[in-house]
């Protein structure tokens, strides 16, 4: 390509990605930080060669349609791309990429970290405190649940919920785990975990279940209202890989009704719009969405969107290239 590519990135990157995007591209920043408008993204679409989109940008069949004959390269800042319509824009011959592995080991940290602070009450614990309402130990007060030696059951085992497994071992907790493919039998004994054909049958004897499937049409609602009923009164459940998975009305009931004794959620269906029966539940620990949130992760992230921007300029395939089947 003789001439430098027009780059359009639509939120505010770490500075040393925005510096190094500078030097390589004809980069365009939002210095706003604000999420794209529709009528922005259209527009930018329409007039860059590489759009650097996140979460927040609906890269749909209907957006696609307004691109120029210039967009030729989609270079996902983040792994999932359930905001992208990957089949649209590969049937129009735009490239898509992806950022995954880089924030593999912190959206498992947070993962254990939601798991433990469900398990032990710690927010719930530390807002007594906060609050000035510590009136002294007590033998029978604020009793949480045991995380060693209970059964975990993955929901996904790839690259995040293999590494939540690794952690998990060393906690104590027995691994399981239900995929929509078995993992080689090398990974199996390595993570010590236990096969679950039916996802119904592995819900019903899990004392935590971990979400990390990515969302597809296959996974919208897997965790509906029935499956979720069988989860046992005592189970909890983590979900840092998206909202969609799981049924927020039917999960937020069984909540308030002690039939689930509780959840820790990163990820909602509709962000940043938290379902409000979710809310105020002593049972639920809710983030806004901090899987991939620490420094390390963001700048990786952003250099991996440089390396495919950097190796599709250059006339070669990107590393992260995401097609349809993949999904
Ligand atoms: C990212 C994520 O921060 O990478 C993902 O799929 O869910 C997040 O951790 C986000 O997607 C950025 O676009």
């Amino acid at each position: 390509m003789p001439r430098k590519p027009k780059v359009i990135v639509t939120r505010k990157l770490p500075d040393s990605v925005e510096t190094r995007m500078r030097e390589l591209f004809d980069t365009e920043l939002n210095v706003t930080d604000a999420p794209m408008s529709r009528e922005a993204l259209i527009d930018a679409v329409g007039r860059c060669d590489v759009l650097a989109p996140t979460i927040t940008d609906e890269i749909d069949a209907a957006l696609l349609e307004k691109a120029g004959e210039r967009l030729k390269l989609i270079a996902n800042f983040g792994a999932g791309v359930d905001h992208i319509d990957v089949a649209a824009a590969t049937e129009r011959g735009i490239t898509v990429t992806n950022t995954p592995g880089v924030l593999t080991e912190d959206t498992a940290d947070l993962t254990m970290a939601l798991m433990m602070a469900v398990a032990r009450r710690i927010v719930e614990g530390a807002n007594v405190v906060q609050a000035g309402g510590f009136q002294g130990w007590a033998p029978t007060w604020m009793l949480g649940r045991r995380v060693t030696g209970k059964r975990l059951g993955i929901i996904g085992l790839g690259r995040i919920g293999s590494a939540v497994a690794r952690r998990a071992k060393a906690f104590g907790l027995q691994i399981h785990y239900h995929n929509r493919k078995r993992v080689s039998p090398r990974i199996e004994e390595e993570l010590e975990a236990t096969y679950w054909d039916s996802l119904d049958q592995m819900l019903a004897r899990m004392d935590i279940i971990s979400v990390h499937s990515p969302h597809t049409p296959a996974t919208y609602h897997l965790l509906s209202a029935r499956r979720l009923k069988l989860l046992q009164p005592h189970a909890i459940i983590i979900n840092t890989a998206r909202g969609e998975i799981i049924d927020e009305d039917a999960l937020a009931e069984l909540l308030r009704d002690g039939k689930v004794a509780g959840a820790g959620l990163d990820v909602f269906e509709f962000e940043p719009q938290v379902n409000p029966k979710l809310l105020n539940l002593p049972n639920a620990v809710l983030l806004p969405h901090l899987g991939s949130a620490t420094v390390e992760a963001r700048v990786d992230m952003g250099e991996k969107v440089i390396i495919n921007i950097k190796t599709w300029m250059d006339g070669h395939r990107p590393p992260d290239r995401v097609l349809p089947q993949m999904l």
